[in-house]
């Protein structure tokens, strides 16, 4: 392996992408950046060792392969705007990482992380929240081809016994298609003449988070007083309404994939 020089993809996203959340040096998975004539692979971030098997997708494209014995993979698809790509193996935390022609036009190694025993697993399937109703020039609208499931998303879910010790982030995988002004400003969204309110984040009923950018592995710390341990547990995440849109209710439409709730200890060592 040629590995020269690690990346891990949060960084790589939240220069651009990043609404502020992020958590340095605690992220589900990264890039490795290879020296060319390489392939496309997956490894274990830790061991370095291949991955086979590992399940590789870019979802809204219907376009799904594997991994070989060496975790090398090949996409078969033509990649001409930001999409979602995911990679999943048993035993691993879902990962996803929004690539575009550009960033697989030379071959990338993407290591992924174990499961903490912590760690739970919310969903691992891509959505399309808003109301299929959008502009073309809205960001990554070109990779809008799952059918919208409304202008929410929600999900319950059981939390187990966390230790007081640990701190409790929701992670969003990726997600694109944001039109907020802040999307429109950093250049993610096309649409000149209007913007969307940011989608809204809910724990329990409560706001946890704004989304105003498009990105991977954004973490919301959520707060302790809103779980209830041992018991089940509600997210939700709705969609943002265009702002210039008065005539009647137009929904910003996004997509997003891999929710999971991931703990850390509130002792960290540097
Ligand atoms: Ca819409």
């Amino acid at each position: 392996m040629n590995c020269n020089k690690v990346i891990e993809s949060c960084l790589l996203s939240i220069m651009l992408f990043f609404s502020g959340t992020c958590v340095f040096g605690a992220i589900s998975g990264n890039v490795e950046k290879s020296e060319a004539g390489d392939y496309n692979q997956v490894i274990d971030s830790h061991t370095k060792a291949p991955i086979s098997q590992a399940d590789v997708a870019l979802p809204s494209k219907g376009y799904h392969t594997r991994t070989d014995d060496e975790g090398r993979f090949n996409l078969g698809a033509k990649i001409d705007a930001p999409t979602i790509m995911s990679v999943q193996k048993e035993g691993y935390k879902p990962f996803s990482l929004t690539v575009d022609g550009n960033s697989m036009s030379k071959p990338i190694v993407i290591g992924i992380e174990k499961t903490n025993p912590h760690d739970i697993i919310i969903d691992k399937d891509l959505y399309h929240i808003g109301d299929d109703n959008y502009s073309t020039t809205s960001a990554n609208a070109e990779e809008f081809r799952v059918k919208a499931i409304g202008p929410f998303y929600s999900k319950e879910f059981k939390i187990g016994n966390i230790p007081t010790t640990d701190d409790v982030y929701l992670v969003i995988g990726s997600v694109i298609g944001i039109d907020t002004k802040m999307a429109r400003d950093m250049g993610q969204s096309k649409v000149k003449t209007t913007y969307a309110a940011p989608p809204q984040v809910f724990f329990n009923g409560n706001m946890i988070a704004e989304l105003n950018l498009n990105g991977d592995n954004q973490q919301i710390k959520i707060p302790r007083n809103l779980i209830s341990p041992n018991s089940t547990n509600q997210i939700t995440i709705k969609s943002g309404k265009n702002l210039f849109q008065t005539a009647y209710i137009d929904y910003d439409d996004i997509e997003l994939m891999n929710l999971f709730i991931e703990t850390k200890s509130k002792i960290t060592s540097y």
